[in-house]
């Protein structure tokens, strides 16, 4: 497998919860390497931005005002199918039906409130890191 990057997104409701340290060890445990990372509370502009594909969902203004609600961790982590990998660690988007020691199992109250945002897709990956970091911020290993 190809050593790739995801975006990740430590959401309001798990760094409210005090627990950017839990998941970045999760990451780290699962062999992805944090390479960029900064905190920032969102505006209203670059959430709808950054959710652009799911504007004409039914959840998307509530995703945005959940968004913005406090300050998120943002990410990129890389390793073998980093993509993948991020999305096996952060389990199914209801926490409800995430398996048992995943990140939304384990941290997260509700589909709405689900602790983690990873890239889908490593051409999603590309232009999500691409939307938060300037290369100049990202460090390769
Ligand atoms: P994410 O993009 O945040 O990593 O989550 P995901 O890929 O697992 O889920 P996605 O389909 O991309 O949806 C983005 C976020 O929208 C909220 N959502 N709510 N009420 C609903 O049916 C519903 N569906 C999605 C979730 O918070 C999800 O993370
Ligand atoms: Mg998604």
């Amino acid at each position: 497998m190809a050593l790739e990057r995801t975006l990740s997104i430590i959401k309001p409701d798990a760094v409210a919860k005090n627990v950017i340290g839990e998941i970045y060890s999760r990451f780290e445990k699962g062999g992805l390497k944090v390479v960029a990372s900064k905190m920032k509370h969102l505006s209203r502009k670059e959430a709808e931005g950054f959710y652009a594909v799911h504007r004409e969902r039914p959840f998307f203004n509530a995703l945005v005002e959940f968004m913005i609600s406090g300050p998120v961790m943002v990410q990129v982590l890389e390793g073998e199918g980093a993509v993948l990998k991020n999305r096996e660690l952060m389990g199914a988007t209801n926490p409800k039906e995430a398996a048992a020691g995943t990140i939304r199992a384990d941290f997260a109250d509700s589909i709405d409130a689900n602790a983690v945002h990873g890239s889908d897709s490593s051409e999603n990956a590309a232009i999500e890191i691409a939307y938060f970091f300037a290369s100049t911020e990202v460090f390769p290993r």
